[in-house]
């Protein structure tokens, strides 16, 4: 394998040539020994000489060979099918030669495997069947053993493993964000069914969060094990949440998540949308890297998290749909503000399905030329920003 003169990780040539129907002609790659890739020591806060790139949900519905294989399959279907996750996890890495493999899964699917009858509805998302609104109704949500519940998701991340030449991302639903699918039944804008749980159930509550805690360990053990490098814990939606509540009824199980797997030593991400108040509470539950979205400015975060912890993030995705100059100029920005110590670059949220793949693979070289030896620009204060 080739360590190019920016000290990355070369694409893996023979992937570009490598069909769903040959995954045994691709060769094997990985970083020389002492030669850790870019994102995992960006991760662990270190200074880097090109910042690392990857998008969240990279793979899926934005590429037409991720499309052509949805033809032939549902998504789970694909989950469930390790040569076709597989595929679909390395399709973004070949087409658009970021730092990064996010294995393809899904939040829900653990649930799904625990007992919960569960379908991801086209247009809508996850929609579960019979809510979980009573300690009866939580009888339904079992115990969740990956080897023999789910064992097609280590699997896939063995396969995608073998086949790349940089790190594969393991990732598992935040307690929030699960619960609120299970009490509310689907997708929420309010999820005010949730927090009526929260505030006026608090032990059952914490027994269902402790519950999604349990089943978030043992499927992120099962991952790390099966060779994913580093992790994303997806709460998603928890900043419907003041820092008062996140404290009080998330932080515990959210530490407990942290805590069970810090035996592994692979780098935590802890990431939500509208999170800004919550930074500091996000990485007081035990992460290494925090991801912040497109709202809050990466030295605001900075300012507020300190020198330790890893920002990753933060470009608004509905840039990627701009004229190229303006995204540019944003993305440079981005570099700008994050600087190249402890920072990855990503989005603020997940690609927006009509991204254009071409955009992404422009940010790709973007990063890539313009993202080395920045400075972070110093926290200042709105009035010096002349607003
Ligand atoms: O059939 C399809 O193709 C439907 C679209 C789709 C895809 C491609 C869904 C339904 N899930 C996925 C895969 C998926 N989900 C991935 C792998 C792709 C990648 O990252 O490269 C990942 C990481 C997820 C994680 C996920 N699922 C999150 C956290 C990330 C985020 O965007 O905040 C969430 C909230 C979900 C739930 C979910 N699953 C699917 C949809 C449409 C949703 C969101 C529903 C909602 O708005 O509440």
């Amino acid at each position: 394998m080739g360590i190019t003169s920016d000290g990355s990780c070369r694409a893996v040539r023979s992937l570009s040539v490598v069909s769903i129907e040959s995954p045994a002609g691709l060769s094997t790659h990985g970083c020389d020994a002492g030669d850790e890739p870019l994102l995992l020591r960006a991760c662990r806060g270190e200074h880097v000489e090109r910042v690392p790139v990857w998008f969240m949900r990279q793979a899926g519905r934005s590429l037409p060979e991720y499309r052509d294989v949805r033809k032939r399959a549902d998504l789970f279907e694909i989950c469930r099918t390790p040569e076709l996750a597989a595929e679909v996890t390395l399709q973004p890495v070949r087409r658009l030669d970021v730092d990064a493999a996010i294995l393809f899964s899904d939040i829900t699917l653990p649930l799904a495997a625990a007992g919960i009858d569960l379908a991801i509805v086209a247009g809508v998302g996850p929609v579960i069947a019979e809510p979980i609104r009573s300690a009866a109704d939580l009888r339904r949500l079992r115990p969740f053993d990956p080897d023999r519940d789910a064992p097609y998701v280590a699997e896939t991340v063995r396969i995608a493993v073998a086949e790349l030449d940089r790190p594969l991302i393991g990732f598992a639903g935040g307690p929030f964000t699960l619960a609120s699918y299970l009490i509310e039944g689907g997708p929420s804008k309010t999820h005010a069914r949730t927090r009526q749980m929260m505030y006026g159930e608090p032990l059952l509550w914490r027994r269902l969060l402790d519950a999604l805690a349990d089943i978030a360990i043992a499927s992120l053990r099962s991952q790390i094990t099966a060779g994913a490098q580093a992790v994303q814990i997806f709460d998603s939606w928890v900043g419907v949440l003041n820092p008062d509540s996140y404290r009080d009824f998330v932080l515990p199980s959210a530490r407990r998540i942290f805590s069970g797997i810090a035996d592994l030593g692979v780098p935590r991400i802890h990431f939500g949308v509208g999170t800004g108040e919550l930074l500091p509470l996000l990485a007081a539950a035990g992460a290494d890297v925090v991801g912040v979205d497109w709202r809050v400015p990466l030295e605001r975060a900075r300012a507020r998290l300190g020198a330790e912890i890893a920002l990753q993030g933060n470009l608004d995705p509905a840039l990627c749909l701009a004229p190229w100059e303006v995204l540019a100029e944003r993305v440079t920005a981005v570099l700008d503000r994050g600087g190249n110590t402890g920072h990855i670059f990503n989005l603020g949220h997940g690609v927006l399905p009509e991204t254009s793949p071409d955009a992404l693979r422009r940010i790709v070289e973007h990063v890539r030329e313009h993202g080395a030896s920045r400075q972070a620009t110093a926290d200042v204060e709105w009035d010096a920003l002349g607003v």
